[in-house]
């Protein structure tokens, strides 16, 4: 569906002014969209994970900081959150994020993946400039990526920053010169990108961001004394097919979550930069290939 198409629709959860800021800049903010009934049920849970945590070796579920322990965890990321508890796929599946992406995507939805990204206190690792859809390409760029912050999170806090409109700009190349695949943008493109026009989404608890999946988008170190968990899900149009098999064996990768599978696929013609080949080695998180870690 084109933009137009999907702006003539009846809104579900945004405003229509939020709907036409996506279209225009690639990305929104909707402050305090998710309400307390779910932020309760979100953050009892994650509360657990981070329990759990303590006593996790961080090859698994949990992507921690290399100087996490026990009595002091320090998590990047808690993998896939929908396959580690119900209450996260049940918010994926059926909560506001479905309806978000309805008012963006039109009304037929596939989920691709989830992740929750903690940015702990005291320096919680930046997220460096990149873009999601050489991480996992489909056919076309109707993919986004929808976020809700558990807790306040105010700009000394790390909130994810977007380039405005960058959608629109070309693809980068997240591999260095050796071949490697890094996951963020090379550092001798980064004046190219106009980082000093990023929009950072702070908001209180409940705040949801979105950005689509050709956006440039990154958040710095969280040097505050509060973590920053932001739950992030992916979805996609129907018609979106994705190119690789990244989330294939995944319970969720690839459902649908509302309305009818696609019977054609459809096709941008704008070429995407493949990822390596994950099937193998297994895919690192991007904290892991930004910081490195994933050639060690
Ligand atoms: O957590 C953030 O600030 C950004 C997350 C992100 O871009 C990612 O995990 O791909």
């Amino acid at each position: 569906m084109t933009p137009e198409e999907i702006l003539a629709r009846p809104a579900k959860a945004l405003t229509q002014a939020q709907r036409e800021h996506y279209f225009e800049y690639g990305y929104l903010g909707a402050p305090a969209l998710i309400g307390a009934d779910w932020l309760a049920r979100l953050n009892e849970c994650t509360a657990r994970y981070v329990e759990e945590s303590r006593h996790a070796s961080g090859d698994g579920r949990f992507d921690l900081e290399p100087d996490h322990r026990p009595d002091a965890p320090r998590i990047r990321r808690l993998n896939s959150p929908v396959d580690a508890d119900e209450l996260y796929w049940e918010f994926a599946s059926t909560g506001p994020f479905v309806d978000v992406a309805e008012d963006l995507l039109g009304p037929n939805l596939k989920f691709h993946h989830s992740k929750l990204n903690f940015k702990w206190s005291g320096g919680g690792e930046e997220v460096k400039w990149h873009q999601d859809i050489q991480f996992w390409p489909h056919t076309n760029y109707d993919v986004l990526t929808i976020g809700v912050y558990l807790e306040d999170v105010d700009d000394r806090m790390a909130p994810m920053g977007v380039i405005p409109k960058s959608h629109q700009g070309p693809l980068y190349d997240l591999y260095d010169h050796d071949r490697n695949w890094t996951g963020n943008i090379r550092e001798e493109d980064v004046p190219r990108i106009d980082a000093a026009s990023a929009g950072y989404i702070a908001g209180p608890a409940g705040t949801v961001t979105v950005h689509n999946c050709r956006s440039i988008h990154g958040s710095p170190p969280n040097w505050s004394d509060r973590p920053r968990p932001l739950l992030l899900c992916a979805y996609a149009a129907a018609d979106a097919i994705a190119i690789t098999n990244l989330v294939s064996r995944a319970p969720h990768g690839n459902e649908m979550v509302r309305g009818e599978p696609a019977r054609w696929a459809r096709f941008d013609p704008r070429p995407c930069l493949m990822p390596p080949d994950w099937s193998r080695q297994g895919y690192k998180s991007i904290f892991q290939h930004q910081q490195r870690e994933a050639a060690r």
